[in-house]
């Protein structure tokens, strides 16, 4: 293997970033962006949408100047062969989160049945409200008994019985019209997961306008349903989050520690682990084996999952994953599914890491596969813990290099926690939005992408918004960038414009609040809904975006699409594969406004992607009767 030689400061703005790209240089690890260079140029078809290798008359490719073929072997041509493309994507990306959330409700329906002794309802407020939503008898029945009904309740929103979701009877009644007369009400979370794989066989669904529309309604599956119950049932189980202190960057990573890191999505197993890391008899191991401590620490939005509940610290986000294990530091780590790099055992095996895999449904290779089921949680939490204190031993100390102090920051910004923090109700902040102090509201999401330099996109555009009284929300890989800046303290305010540093001041938080890990973009749904119901205006009549200004994942796609349909103007920083059909393009970015009230918009210089997203917030002040500001 090649030495990989680069000016590191042109592919990552962070510190821990391009010190650790050094060492992977020098201990010969390959990393994520040398793999992204050996890669280029990138195939044009496949950039543009253009290729499809969805039946064995293909692969099909469609030459995009018109002088090669203009259709498939079956006739499909570039505006069919891209919205299917899409549409798969959005497909993916719904059925990643809906599968995690899946995986919750089953844990909630083993602690009603007393069978996962490792979990208990952590919120039995949060399991009472949803009963609620879903209209069950609550009166007289204990915790257990309500989590039963609410398990059921749940699993049959997977189901095809329905003729829509009741998660989704939260958004505000303007936009459940609205679905309703488009046709793309959300059924079943997994109905429409597979019709969409059923739309986009050869020969089903051949009319683009329409497979754009069904994937609409496969995003809406996702955030006001698999994703949502995503989060209100690791509520349920582990708590709403409140306002938590944490630190942030490989800082976190300890010298006279036993360092273990949990990786991936799913709070399931990071929680026991979480149990397992403060256990007694694990401690005095620890110290038996010389180390001052056992340090658990999250990756990605594993990490984010624990940082809002409990404040563990966070190692870093997705392109920084392969780096924590350079460190030479770790000495277990723990995935469970979901943006893990299939790099990552070959990263630990010049080292003297462990590494675990848990899900029966993510395999790894140069991983050691040890799964959890939630009968036996606890118990194997406890013996990888104590493999992982054991393995400190074998480190080699000539290896460590942690050349960073860690960062501090606040997470834990649920719904609950804002609405808290104004005083119990939305009022606070509508009024602020109102006067101006506030200009509007962004939630910027999504992951790191090596087209990008690493977290600048994120970084700069939550400046711009800030600087412009902007309040930014951010969950995600994004989320970890703008801790990792610094821009989640209260003396952040300092960089904010004078109306939201007012507000931050005087409420005593930060100008960017983290409300979480990606299946957690279903709760800035939720308060958009609040906010648009305490108006009595629909979502779309906000002075409210998204942007994921360095998104690569499908579920990112699937994102992007629920938040335009629920009305919130999306900007991205790295251009779909759709550019092989100008039909699609317009529909997303301009013909959409008219059917659902907003568009995407893609610009990846953040300085530009806020210039947007103002001129949107002020356009829609506008249209409120609120005083508007001219944006140049
Ligand atoms: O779900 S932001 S890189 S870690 S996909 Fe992945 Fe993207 Fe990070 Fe979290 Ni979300
Ligand atoms: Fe080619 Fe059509 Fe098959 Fe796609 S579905 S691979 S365009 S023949």
């Amino acid at each position: 293997m090649s030495q990989f030689k680069k000016d590191f400061s042109k592919l990552t703005t962070t510190k821990d970033g391009q010190l650790l790209l050094e060492k992977a240089a020098h201990d010969q690890v390959e990393t994520v962006w040398e793999r992204f260079e050996a890669q280029q140029p990138h195939c044009g078809f496949c950039e543009m949408g253009l290729s499809c290798r969805i039946c064995a008359m293909g692969p099909c490719r469609i030459d995009p100047f018109g002088e090669g073929p203009s259709r498939g072997a079956c006739g499909a041509d570039a505006d069919i062969i891209v919205a299917r493309n899409l549409g798969r994507m959005v497909a993916a990306g719904a059925a990643a989160h809906s599968d995690h959330g899946r995986d919750l409700v089953e844990v909630l329906a083993k602690v009603a049945q007393g069978k996962a002794p490792g979990y208990k309802i952590g919120s039995p407020e949060k399991l009472r409200t949803l009963a609620g939503v879903y209209g069950l008898e609550i009166e007289g029945k204990s915790d257990t008994e309500l989590a039963a009904d609410l398990a059921h309740a749940m699993e049959e929103e997977y189901g095809t019985r329905q003729e829509r979701l009741t998660m989704v009877n939260r958004a505000p009644d303007p936009r459940l019209e609205l679905w309703e007369k488009l046709g793309v009400m959300p059924r079943g979370v997994d109905r429409e997961t597979s019709e969409m794989m059923h739309r986009t066989h050869m020969g089903v669904d051949n009319d683009w306008v329409r497979l754009c529309l069904h994937g609409v309604r496969n995003a809406l599956s996702d955030g006001w349903g698999g994703s949502l119950i995503a989060t209100e049932v690791s509520d349920i189980l582990f708590g709403v989050p409140k306002p938590t202190k944490s630190q942030v960057n490989l800082g976190v990573l300890k010298e006279d520690q036993v360092n273990i890191i949990v990786h991936g999505h799913n709070p399931v197993v990071s929680e026991t682990i979480t149990l397992a890391a403060s256990d007694p008899d694990l401690l005095a191991l620890a110290e038996q084996k010389g180390a001052k401590g056992i340090n658990l620490v999250g990756l990605c939005c594993t990490g984010n999952e624990l940082l809002m509940r409990h404040g563990i610290p966070m190692a870093g986000n997705h392109l920084m994953s392969e780096l924590t294990l350079v460190t030479g530091a770790v000495e277990m780590m723990i995935v469970d599914y979901q943006c893990i790099m299939p790099s990552l055992g070959s990263v630990a095996t010049c080292y003297h890491t462990k590494m675990i895999s848990t899900s029966d449904k993510a395999g790894f290779p140069q991983m050691e596969h040890r799964e959890f089921h939630p009968e036996i949680a606890l118990d194997l939490a406890r013996e990888l813990v104590k493999e992982a204190v054991e393995n400190y031993e074998l480190r080699n100390p000539d290896k460590v290099y942690l050349p960073v102090e860690p960062v501090e920051m606040y997470g834990g910004f649920s719904v609950e926690a804002i609405l808290e923090a104004l005083g119990g109700t939305p009022t606070p902040l509508i009024e602020a939005i109102k006067a101006g102090k506030i200009r509007g509201a962004v939630g910027v999401v999504g992951c790191n992408n090596p087209k990008i330099k690493h977290d600048l996109g994120h970084v700069e555009l939550t400046k711009r918004l800030i600087e412009n009284d902007i309040l930014v929300l951010d969950t995600g890989c994004a989320a970890v960038a703008n801790a990792k800046a610094g821009l989640k303290l209260p003396e952040a305010a300092e960089l904010a414009g004078p109306g939201l540093k007012e507000i931050c001041q005087a409420l005593g938080i930060p100008p960017v609040l983290h409300v979480g890990s990606c299946v957690d973009n279903s709760r800035i749904l939720v308060l958009a809904g609040a906010l648009a119901d305490a108006l009595g205006v629909d979502i779309s009549a906000l002075p409210l975006a998204g942007a994921a200004p360095e998104w690569y994942s499908e579920k990112a796609v699937s994102i992007g699409v629920y938040f335009v349909a629920s009305g919130v103007y999306t900007v991205l920083g790295v251009m779909p594969p759709i550019t092989g059909s100008m039909n699609v393009v317009g529909l997303l970015t301009k013909g959409l406004d008219d059917v659902i009230g907003a568009t995407f918009d893609v610009e990846p210089d953040p300085d530009k992607a806020a210039l947007l997203i103002r001129a949107h917030i002020e356009k829609k002040r506008k249209e409120l009767g609120l005083d508007a500001r001219e944006v140049k």
